[in-house]
């Protein structure tokens, strides 16, 4: 039995996440976290709410409420939709709990001690008024190239150019609209990453295996202009971990936070921990899957995330995990293998959390329920380049795969085998060549399946998953059991006995993609019996004759082109 610690790209706390963000980390880790538990190996899947940062302090200023009520709510409203799409972690931590403010302060401390932490005075804008500095994107202003009067200090909306806050006419505070700003000077923590440099390059070296999107974005950042960068790692927020521990070797933080992107990924670990909290459990439980020298030696570390996440977690998360590693004590895990996607687009367009556009989650699970989004979505993931989602290929993919191929062999054969036989399996008859073709072909296809899964190369397992439906499919209509019934009932029974154990194999090879069908299935077959197909003729034998059964409901109803061009009309414009 192996051991597999998932994680999956933390989604930030501000608002539901659309279909984008979903195919692009939290849904093919699951399909990863669900298959290997299929092969029945040991798996820690790991996410969590990201809720630090200055798009939290805002989306809670703009819902009028105290940032952390505004992030308890968001939280339980993400976790709500993760279990509507059967997203299956051990734990949905929270960047913002005590266990992640213990962690981050302590690797920013041992970072501290190995030399690793620089102090470095910058200028800032500060508002009067409000009594802060202000990031960037919290100063408004004329935008010196547009005229536009409510460009941000890092960007202008209307025109996109690129603009320092000191370039804006007539800039004003975006919490208070104060214009009583000054430039004074702030001190932060900058991790030097510079001189981890070799470390980085040798540890990505020896990553042969890793995707190309994973290593091409990784060199690009290591290697481009003047290379990597030192990296500020406080803000001057209130929200956020504080800056401020026993014993650090610096002093004058006092006020100040760590970035969100240095706290967000220790919250991988921190969210392992409160998954031990959570059930009653000792720290060894959580550290035997991060410390190497706590029993972590024999654990893969797999990760998955939208190709805009790369560079944090080559780089800057590793530099912290590296560096920290140096203090000789506790030896913190690297990462193994990042799995990583490009985007999935919308209609025509981008899918936008800010503007509003394309299919949000809770809306997603409003229309059709999870296997329907999660088959698509998956035999659709965006991995050698950017996908499209459009209405009609949806509707094609849905009905075509999931209705026609997969629920129409379970329910032909099912209702065959009740009006002919009742409603349990027949013994009589015995298998032939077709069925030897049969288990011969499957054999081939599921090894293939198991190679694809294995890889995570995600649309591949999904053509050969459906591939090996299309084969029962097949099978049944050549051997068309209520044919033969009329001259060799027996020789259909055997037909029939084999496609019954089909549903089951079925079942249980198509759980990672679409749960609740595989367990209506199972219930279907009146069976617990979730043995992976090693050998796929003793598996097309699990259900022995006079084995009863329930025929199911229809697993998969059609999209009407009604309901096609309804939801179109209805998703085409912005949410507000
Ligand atoms: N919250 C960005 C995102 O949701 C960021 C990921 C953090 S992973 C540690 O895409
Ligand atoms: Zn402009």
């Amino acid at each position: 039995m192996a051991r597999h610690l998932i994680t999956s790209a933390i989604p930030y706390i501000n608002g539901i996440k659309h279909l984008g963000n979903l195919v692009g980390s939290q849904l093919p880790a699951d399909l990863f976290a669900r298959y290997q538990r299929a092969r029945g190996h040991e798996v820690m899947f790991i996410c969590a709410t990201d809720e630090h940062g200055t798009p939290a302090e805002l989306a809670a200023a703009k819902a009028g409420k105290p940032v952390a009520e505004y992030c308890a709510e968001m939280h339980d409203i993400q976790a709500t939709i993760a279990k509507g799409f059967r997203l299956s972690f051990d734990h949905f931590g929270r960047s913002s709990s005590a266990r992640n403010h213990a962690l981050t302060q302590y690797f920013a401390r041992t970072l501290g001690e190995q030399g690793l932490v620089a102090e470095v005075t910058e200028k800032q804008v500060y508002s009067v008024d409000d009594g802060r500095f202000l990031p960037d994107r919290y100063i408004e202003g004329t935008c010196p190239n547009c005229g536009y009067d409510r460009a941000r200090g890092d960007q202008c909306e209307n025109c996109t150019k690129q603009l320092d806050p000191t370039d804006l006419i007539n800039p004003r505070s975006a919490i208070s609209g104060s214009t009583r700003l000054e430039v004074r000077d702030t001190k932060h923590l900058y991790l030097r990453q510079r001189s981890l440099k070799g470390d980085l390059e040798s540890w990505i070296d020896s990553k042969s295996d890793w995707p190309i999107l994973t290593t091409s974005i990784a060199k690009k950042w290591l290697n481009d202009g003047e290379g990597l960068q030192d990296r500020g790692i406080t803000r001057d927020l209130h929200w956020g971990v504080p800056a401020q521990f026993d014993g650090a070797p610096w002093s004058g933080m006092e006020g100040k936070v760590f970035y969100v992107w240095f706290d967000a990924p220790i919250e991988y670990i921190a969210a392992t921990a409160e998954w031990a909290d959570a059930t009653g459990q000792a720290d060894d439980a959580w550290q035997r899957w991060w410390r190497t020298d706590k029993g972590a030696g024999d654990v893969t570390y797999t990760e998955f995330m939208g190709k805009d996440n790369v560079p944090f977690h080559t780089l800057s998360f590793p530099a912290t995990i590296l560096g920290a590693n140096r203090a000789g004590g506790a030896q913190w895990k690297l990462v193994d293998y990042i799995k990583s996607f490009n985007y999935l687009n919308y209609d025509g367009g981008q899918f936008s959390t800010s503007q509003g556009r394309g299919v949000f989650m809770d809306q997603a699970l409003s229309i059709l329920p999870a296997d329907y989004w999660r088959w698509w979505l998956l035999s659709h993931a965006p991995e050698s380049s950017d996908s499209e989602f459009t209405w009609e290929n949806f509707q094609a993919g849905v009905n075509k795969d999931l209705a026609d191929v997969l629920g129409n062999f379970v329910s032909r054969i099912t209702k065959f085998c009740r009006s002919k036989f009742g409603e349990e399996i027949p013994a009589a008859g015995s298998y032939g060549d077709q069925e030897r073709a049969l288990i011969a072909d499957l054999t081939t296809r599921i090894r293939a399946y198991e190679a694809a899964m294995e890889a995570m190369e995600v649309r591949k397992a999904a053509a050969e998953l459906r591939a090996i439906w299309v084969s029962g499919n097949e099978y049944l209509q050549s051997a068309a059991p209520w044919t033969v019934f009329k001259t060799d009932p027996d020789r259909a029974a055997a037909q029939t006995r084999l496609s019954l154990n089909l549903v089951r194999l079925y079942a249980v090879l198509s759980s990672p993609f679409i749960p609740d069908a595989s367990q209506k299935m199972l219930e279907g077959m009146r069976t617990e019996d979730q043995a992976w197909p090693d050998d796929v003729e003793a598996a097309l034998a699990a259900l022995p004759a006079g084995h009863a059964f329930t025929t199911p409901e229809v697993l998969f109803a059609k999209i009407t082109d009604e309901e096609r061009e309804e939801w179109q009309g209805r998703f085409s414009g912005i949410r507000t």
